[in-house]
């Protein structure tokens, strides 16, 4: 049946939950604040939540650092609230997606706890990667790689021990050749399938895996000691063997700019859906897109999967500023710079068109909480900063707090209606109002109403949901692509406007059209022939 297909063609919203809405004023998003804004993700038209971690946590790195995947956060609520959380949204027609974090722990869960406390030799250790370091008196790290976030990966214990951290000191590494890691994971996923939820977000999926010499790294060694491996294929299959017995659907966040090495995790019996992180690099650029949207259709086809579409996440800079950026080359994965000049108006008309671009194109497509009101990166005083990017950098890179600003729903309330009643956890920066939900419902012309118009179209038309596209003749700088049932759409990226390419009437249009019926610069048009 259709529905068991819906995360084919799904529009999937990712709720960054200590930002979503302060349910009880503490200054910090919660459940009670995202079950109370249900009404709102149903009048926007998506289809599903992914949830960052909401799980315990000291929140050292916002979460993806969890203490127990069996207790939500008290700080976000209760799991019973969670439960609700996810019935409630299924009642109202949006499923739920649960993020799950293999590569690392917090060093506040109970097995690194124990592995610090049992010391050097001790069985507790082996679930980690401990190992003494290199030089005279141990005191150079065992290897040379280098961090995710920048410098050594290794933190040294009082006992002379180093264990290793891809990210930051506090989310040691896991040992996936220890039988128990495996077991423990996939516990963890019958625990929340049996909760209701119907996917699982795979954090860092292609880092769980090490060379067990934890080798030093040779630049175009094959195969890294820690990237990519094929051990992680096994580990998939048997996530997968789990996930069948619920119909729950996988998404990696698989980051391999190798698409033959990225479609490996993409198999009927491994992940369903990888995020497209190759399309959210992409500068605004009409044949860099284009190639992109070709690639990833081509790469896709074979093996079945759907693409998915991404133009943001909690990760990258936000899209309205990324593409105001004078500098804009697809850096959404380049570190995030202080002070870099921005138009936002510029920005603002070219995120507008990549919301049509993207809800046109044949797969699922992520929304990151705020895109759908066209909030800019924050720039947050440096003393408030807390992201661990921006300590481990020493303070020369501003870290990810820039998109993960408390989201403003009112526009005369305090803290432009986050619900806190003293100062939220991030500061908002000032104007923040002016981009408040209640005013963008009210306004037809609002980044808001864009999205609940094409997200409402997307869902109607069925040629939407047809496979692959076609593309039509445009001039240069224009995309112009047909859907099933004669759906086109066209973006101008040119520096001129121009005449149509197809014809047909406008279901619906990023911006104004010129009189004579020409597309502007910048600008994008859904026609139905
Ligand atoms: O954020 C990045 C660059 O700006 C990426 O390198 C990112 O660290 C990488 O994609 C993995 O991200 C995921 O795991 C991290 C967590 O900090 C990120 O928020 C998460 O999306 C560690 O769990």
């Amino acid at each position: 049946p259709a529905d068991r297909n819906w995360w084919r063609s799904a529009a999937i919203y990712q709720v960054y939950v200590r930002s979503f809405a302060d349910g009880d004023g503490d200054g910090t998003g919660d459940l009670a604040g995202v079950r109370a804004r249900l009404p709102y993700l149903v009048e926007l038209g998506v289809d599903a939540l992914w949830f960052t971690p909401w799980y315990l946590s000291p929140l050292a790195d916002g979460g993806y650092d969890v203490a127990d995947y069996r207790t939500i956060d008290p700080q976000f609520g209760t799991l019973a609230e969670a439960e609700k959380l996810i019935a409630e949204a299924r009642e109202l027609g949006i499923r739920t997606i649960v993020d799950i974090v293999p590569n690392h722990v917090s060093d506040q869960h109970p097995w690194f706890r124990a592995a610090v406390a049992a010391g050097p030799g001790s069985p507790e250790r082996e679930l980690f990667h401990f190992r003494a370091g290199r030089g005279r008196s141990g005191e150079i790290p065992p290897n040379d790689w280098v961090g995710e976030f920048g410098g050594t990966p290794w933190t040294r214990l009082p006992d002379g021990e180093w264990y290793l951290h891809l990210f930051a000191p506090e989310q040691p590494d896991l040992n996936w050749d220890h039988p128990a890691v495996r077991t423990e994971h996939e516990d963890v996923l019958r625990f929340w399938f049996d909760r209701g939820v119907a996917g699982v977000r795979i954090d860092s999926a292609v880092l769980p895996a090490k060379d067990p010499a934890l080798p030093d790294f040779t630049p175009g060694t094959d195969p890294h000691p820690y990237v990519d491996r094929d051990d992680l294929h096994d580990i998939y299959r048997s996530w997968r063997a789990v996930a069948d017995q619920y119909d729950g659907v996988f998404v990696g966040e698989v980051w391999l700019p190798d698409t033959e090495r990225f479609v490996r995790y993409l198999r009927p019996d491994e992940l369903h859906t990888a995020f497209n992180l190759s399309f959210l690099a992409c500068p605004w650029d009409a044949e860099r897109l284009r190639t992109s949207i070709d690639e990833t259709l081509a790469e896709h086809a074979p093996v079945g999967a759907p693409a998915t579409w991404v133009l943001c996440n909690h990760d990258v800079t936000r899209t309205v500023t990324r593409y105001g950026r004078a500098d804009d080359t697809g850096f959404a994965f380049e570190r995030k710079r202080f002070g870099t000049p921005t138009d936002l108006e510029l920005g603002t008309r070219r995120a507008r068109a990549a919301a049509l671009l993207s809800l046109a194109l044949p797969g699922t497509v992520y929304l990151y909480q705020g895109e759908e009101l066209g909030l800019p990166e924050a720039e947050i005083p440096r003393e408030l900063i807390q992201d661990p990017m921006h300590s481990r950098s020493g303070g020369t890179d501003p870290g990810r707090d820039g998109c993960r600003v408390p989201l403003p729903w009112a526009a005369d309330a305090p803290y432009a209606g986050f619900g806190s009643t003293v100062e939220p956890w991030l500061p908002q920066p000032p104007g923040w109002a002016a981009y408040a939900a209640d005013l963008q419902a009210a306004d037809p012309d609002s980044m808001l109403s864009l999205y609940r118009a094409a997200l409402a179209l997307r869902r109607a038309r069925p040629g939407f949901r047809s496979a692959g596209l076609t593309w039509l003749d445009a001039a240069p700088g224009v995309l112009a692509f047909e859907r099933g049932e004669g759906l086109r759409c066209v973006v101008n990226l040119s520096a001129a406007p121009v005449r149509l390419p197809a014809h047909g009437a406008v279901l619906l249009a990023s911006g104004p059209l010129t009189e004579g019926g020409r597309l502007p610069v910048d600008t994008a048009v859904w026609l139905s022939a």
